[in-house]
């Protein structure tokens, strides 16, 4: 991580995943002590199109980026009481903040004192005097590699949805917020039924491609906020947020019923399946692993009682 950027190697990414990146503008935190930096750096890079934070007072740095996620780091290197570099270390102290890259500004010179700063945590180093025009660009490409690799880590490559560990850690997330504003959720689990018939009678790949639509699908039916997650081979998980049990039957008993009218293309053959599905919620204060179980006891219910349903 701590590697200087390699325009080649860039170029290589952005080849290859370009596709899955998404354009949502940069969120950016510029750390400094100095009123008029924080000015001056935070209108260049609206006028960029990034959406900026400023915080002065650096010892704040981790409650800052535990509140709101952001895209990348771009901080001081001399500040009173501290520095950057001590401010790096403390960052990557933080296992959930070991990738965020940060770019260290600074009129320092001293080309010692800049590897002290990547040996520390830095990605980049900036000199305020003579690369200021590097530093838009610059940002631009570590925000797009910090992307790329996430998605990598936290998606799964087949739908792309979230992978296990990573939907596990977004409704960890969600429900302790949720429970702090009182609103309800719930977890689905939806499993395709008799899925293991489709690789035996038509091959993997035609498996794959109903999966890659179940996975499509499943994501237009559900609202922009909730979360899907591909939870095992055939099996996907949905934390759908302030809403009740009772709704989020109405919602997915359309969806299973949509579901089983879509014609699957084996090989010139036509075909069609059905999902099971369970549902569990409203538990306030339940930890994540506790609602998964929950909707997994309901799915079995739904499995072991006909398929092709919905039990709550
Ligand atoms: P049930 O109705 O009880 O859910 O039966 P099932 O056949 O759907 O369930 P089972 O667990 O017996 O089989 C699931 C199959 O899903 C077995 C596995 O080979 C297949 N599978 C898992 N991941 C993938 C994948 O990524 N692609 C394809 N094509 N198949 C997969
Ligand atoms: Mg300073
Ligand atoms: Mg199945
Ligand atoms: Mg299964």
């Amino acid at each position: 991580i701590s590697d200087p950027m390699d325009p080649a190697e860039l170029v290589y990414w952005l080849e290859h995943f370009g596709g899955q990146m998404d354009d949502k503008p940069a969120s950016v935190l510029l750390v400094d002590d100095d009123p008029l930096i924080l000015a001056v750096y935070s209108e260049l890079l609206r006028a960029n199109g990034m959406n900026v934070a400023v915080l002065s007072e650096p010892l704040a740095i981790i409650e800052t980026i535990d509140r709101a996620f952001f895209d990348i780091i771009i901080m001081d290197l001399r500040m009173p009481g501290t520095d950057g570099i001590e401010i790096a270390k403390i960052i990557r102290q933080h296992q959930n903040h070991l990738s965020i890259p940060i770019v260290f500004l600074s009129s320092e010179e001293d080309k010692s004192v800049q590897m002290r700063a990547r040996r520390f945590g830095g990605d980049d180093f900036i000199s305020k005097r003579s690369e200021l025009n590097a530093l838009v660009p610059l940002i631009n490409l570590r925000v797009k590699r910090a992307r790329v690799m996430r998605s990598l880590i936290e998606r799964d490559g087949l739908t792309g949805l979230l992978n296990h560990r990573s939907f596990k850690e977004r409704v960890g997330y969600e429900i302790a917020r949720a429970s702090r504003t009182g609103l309800p959720f719930c977890v689905a689990m939806i499993d395709v039924d008799h899925f293991k018939k489709v690789n035996d009678t038509w091959g993997h790949p035609v498996g794959d491609q109903v999966l890659t639509i179940l996975a499509r699908t499943l994501v237009r039916w559900v609202r922009n906020t909730d979360v899907v997650g591909r939870y095992g081979g055939e099996e996907f998980a949905v934390l759908l947020l302030d809403t009740s049990p009772e709704a989020v039957f109405q919602v997915l008993e359309k969806f299973r019923q949509h579901f089983s009218e879509i014609l699957f293309d084996g090989q010139g053959e036509q075909f069609s399946l059905t999902v099971s599905i369970g549902i569990a919620g409203n538990a306030a204060n339940s930890e994540a692993a506790t609602l998964i179980a929950e909707a997994d006891r309901a799915l079995y219910l739904a499995k072991n009682t006909g398929r092709n349903q919905l039990v709550i």
